[in-house]
């Protein structure tokens, strides 16, 4: 079968959508429309129990969590988006594991603080150390970036760094003071399977 990607305009889900395109593999598209609230309707949570994009459907199963479908798609691409030497592999998926479990949930803390708390106050304080902490997030991930790429090549976690540092100048951090950033986040949106995407993320 067609592997089928459940997606969600301008979310994380993007850059496996990227991926999908730069390794040329056959693939189609389900939106699912946040704003409805799909991502919690039963016929979504069949597809992914956790209620959020991305979830690609193969004929080996579902696959979900953005790191773990880049590294899949990675491996089954011509060329490979992973390099293979085990230490840079590793430091590769370093810079993937801190954009999810850091940068990416420091981000949610803003528009899904209902995820950590109830009480309104306790989200407009989770809300107000948003552009504090994506900040220092930005600052980090400069500092890292010591050529064009986050590995020795091109690869899948160049994907997941441009998708996650979409949402910065939205959290109040512009990228401008963060050059290497800038400049790596401009080189992968100019690569023509990522401006495809967000051709698609963008149209009306
Ligand atoms: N750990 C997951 C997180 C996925 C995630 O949180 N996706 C967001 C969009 S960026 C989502 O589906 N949110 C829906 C919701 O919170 O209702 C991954 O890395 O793939």
């Amino acid at each position: 079968m067609t592997p089928i990607l459940h997606l969600a305009r301008g979310t994380i889900s993007m850059c496996v959508q990227a991926a999908l395109e730069e390794a040329n593999l056959p693939h189609r598209l389900h939106w699912v429309d946040f704003a409805a609230g799909q991502q919690r309707a039963p016929d979504y949570l069949a597809v992914n129990p956790k209620g959020r994009v991305p979830a690609l459907v193969t004929d080996r199963g579902v696959l979900t969590e953005t790191p773990a479908l880049l590294e899949w798609i990675a491996g089954i691409a011509t060329p490979r988006l992973m390099p293979s030497d085990p230490w840079l592999a590793a430091r590769v998926r370093e810079t993937m594991s801190y954009l999810a479990s850091t940068v990416h949930v420091a981000h949610a803390h803003k528009m899904r603080g209902s995820r950590w708390a109830d009480d309104p106050g306790a989200r407009d304080a989770m809300r107000d150390k948003v552009t504090s902490n994506i900040a220092d997030c930005a600052a980090y991930l400069d500092a890292q970036l010591d050529g064009d790429w986050v590995g020795r090549a091109f690869g899948v976690a160049d994907l997941y760094l441009w998708n996650v540092a979409c949402w910065f100048p939205g959290d109040g951090v512009p990228l401008d003071p963060f050059p290497r950033l800038h400049a790596h986040h401009d080189r992968v949106a100019a690569r023509p399977a990522v401006a495809r995407v967000i051709a698609l993320h963008t149209a009306d």
